[in-house]
């Protein structure tokens, strides 16, 4: 395929797709994660890949359409794989899109999880409220999209009971999220409904540490790091599609593991 390439402009639009902004490396890594060259991209498009808003544009298309054929081969019921207690690492890594120096403080006295959209019962629910849900653990692996993974012990209550709870509409499609950092992301009901999607508020046995997302994380192994939004301040349950912080900057939605 590299033989038909048109070297040149190929050169030229790499480099374009290199430059400026973090969201130009995303792109990239886009390209490289779902094993298109921008030679196969020219061959199957027809469009000039030196016009990086059309190639946007088609990898915007190219990423939807695989959104639907994860979720169409998602199988709800296959577990991740769990590991013992002995593999978790306690000191876990942290990461978001600012330094730790940024991270929210959140008072627990005041703090309320908000609830909206296609649920029943929108009252918001207090940390107090929160913790006496029924709590479980698993010991899974974090796998984050820049290249590193994690083995980690998280507990809080499965989202589906959650959900089922505060008589959420268990037929929409999204369930999307807020974050005190500004932060937002989203899934899909069947990935919601997963047994092993948690909304959490311990690590390592331990209530999280400011960093790893006090009071409120989503643990979901079954998706990349960044689809475990943590400080969640709200929820809310949609048939429009919520997108996320890195999605609507050029990462694959559905992004299953
Ligand atoms: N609110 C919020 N949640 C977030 C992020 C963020 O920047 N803000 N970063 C995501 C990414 S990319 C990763 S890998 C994990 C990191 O979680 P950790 O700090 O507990 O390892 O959090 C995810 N959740
Ligand atoms: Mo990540």
């Amino acid at each position: 395929m590299s033989k038909a390439e048109p070297s040149e402009s190929i050169d030229r639009s790499r480099e374009l797709l290199q430059t400026s902004s973090k969201a130009r490396g995303i792109e990239r890594r886009l390209f490289l994660r779902q094993g298109l060259s921008l030679g196969a991209l020219t061959l199957l498009t027809g469009c000039d890949v030196t016009d990086t808003s059309a190639v946007q544009g088609v990898l915007n298309g190219i990423s939807r359409w695989n959104d639907g054929a994860q979720a169409a081969l998602f199988n709800s019921r296959r577990l991740m794989p769990t590991y013992p207690e002995s593999k978790a690492v306690t000191d876990f890594r942290y990461n978001a899109y600012f330094g730790e120096d940024l991270i929210p403080k959140i008072d627990p006295v005041t703090y309320k999880l908000g609830l909206s959209g296609l649920i029943d019962s929108r009252t918001p629910w207090s940390l107090r409220e929160l913790y006496a849900l029924p709590q479980e653990s698993q010991v899974t692996r974090h796998v984050c999209v820049e290249g590193w993974s994690m083995i980690g012990k998280w507990t809080g209550v499965p989202l589906r009971i959650f959900l089922q709870r505060i008589g959420a509409d268990l037929t929409a499609r999204y369930v999307g999220f807020e974050c005190a950092d500004g932060y937002y992301s989203s899934i899909d009901m069947a990935s919601a409904l997963h047994p092993q999607t948690f909304l959490t508020c311990k690590i390592s046995d331990e209530i999280l540490a400011p960093r790893y997302g006090y009071p409120l994380k989503l643990r979901i192994p079954t998706k990349l790091g960044f689809k475990n939004p943590k400080w969640i301040t709200a929820m809310y349950v949609t048939n429009r599609f919520p997108g996320g912080f890195w999605e609507d900057r050029g990462y694959n939605w559905f992004s299953g593991v």
